[in-house]
């Protein structure tokens, strides 16, 4: 049984030698990156089974993509070669320790993965989880890619609980109608992440937790991330209708209070070294304590500690604190919580 599948673009990432700007980095060294394999990735060192869904170019830069993210152990046997597009790549530079300002400049433009479709992408691989993950990168990728994710937000019975980052990237979009877009993938899926300052950018919502969520009603569990404050979670009641989980390892524990219920958790303050990919590994958390049933406040402290990880290392990805200690650190009493 697949806990969850993941779809979406990845890149091999580089990441500078030092601080600066991209006209002055001498050097850069190869990692890797992708909103969607990012949060795999997270989950399988969290001892979930998971599945990465994409397409690379037959090229080296996808044999190393489609390599390290196995190594990470996830399940990479239905991602496919395109020996006419590149594998996407970027770069990104640093700022001095402590301010993370930082430039991205993308090489994926006309990128394999920028022409998965309907046609083209397995959808019965991409449905077989409890739970499908998916973000608001990929539907900015091409008008090809923004027909699948319709066609893979859109409710089916008997489908996986759909997960979505909204993940707004307004460099990525050649369109205008790109918040509309990110709007209607979101109104589609049971749990949504999204920040106060993508809201504010996408949207203009102002006004902080609970503006966004009288803006975004729809999603079953709606997690609002404000920044370093925290992060809050909103979850309808029982009585409300809950897209049935397949692939045989039964329904995903949704929260099930009687009534609609919100929760906030304080992040743990920590010196950031650089923040991409923080919000993979915060939906990681979320989704892992979600798979194993807890209640919400440590879904949001799952969520806080493998984020926690992230942002004190440089690349996008960094192994979450293991089962057992990541455990224990949610059972911190509520001071040390902010
Ligand atoms: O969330 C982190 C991602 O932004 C990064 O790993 C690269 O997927 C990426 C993107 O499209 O920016």
């Amino acid at each position: 049984v697949v806990d969850v599948v993941a779809l979406g673009e990845s890149m091999v990432t580089f990441l500078p030698s030092r601080p600066g700007r991209l006209a002055d980095v001498p050097s850069f060294e190869r990692g890797i990156g992708g909103a969607e394999s990012n949060v795999v990735c997270g989950l399988a060192a969290a001892g979930h089974a998971v599945r990465w869904v994409s397409r690379v170019g037959a090229d080296g830069f996808g044999d190393h993509l489609v390599g390290a993210i196995g190594s990470c152990g996830v399940d990479v046997a239905s991602v496919r070669r395109d020996p006419a597009r590149p594998t996407g790549v970027y770069f990104r530079t640093a700022g001095d320790r402590g301010t993370d300002a930082h430039e991205v400049a993308y090489y994926r433009a006309g990128s394999a993965a920028s022409a998965m479709s309907v046609a083209n992408v397995d959808l019965t691989v991409v449905r077989a989880g409890r739970v499908l993950h998916l973000s608001g990168i990929t539907a900015a990728l091409s008008p090809e890619c923004r027909g699948l994710m319709r066609e893979l937000v859109a409710r089916r019975p008997g489908g996986p609980l759909v997960s979505f980052d909204v993940n707004h990237r307004p460099g990525l979009w050649r369109d205008t109608d790109g918040p509309q877009v990110l709007l209607e993938l979101a109104r589609h899926c049971d749990l949504v992440f999204v920040g106060t300052d993508e809201a504010e950018a996408a949207w203009g919502v102002t006004g902080g937790p609970e503006a966004v969520r009288a803006w975004l009603p729809e999603p079953r569990v709606l997690v609002v991330k404000d920044g370093a404050k925290g992060a809050t979670v909103y979850q309808r009641g029982k009585g409300e209708p809950c897209r049935p989980a397949a692939g045989g390892g039964g329904p995903v524990a949704l929260p099930g209070p009687a009534s609609p219920s919100v929760t906030f958790v304080p992040a743990p303050s920590v010196t950031v070294v650089a923040s991409t990919g923080a919000g993979d590994a915060f939906a990681a958390g979320f989704l892992s304590a979600t798979l194993r049933g807890l209640p919400a406040r440590d879904r949001l402290r799952h969520a806080h500690l493998f984020a926690a990880a992230t942002l004190t290392a440089p690349g996008d990805l960094a192994p979450p604190p293991a089962r057992g200690h990541a455990d224990r650190l949610a059972a911190l009493d509520e001071a040390a919580w902010g």
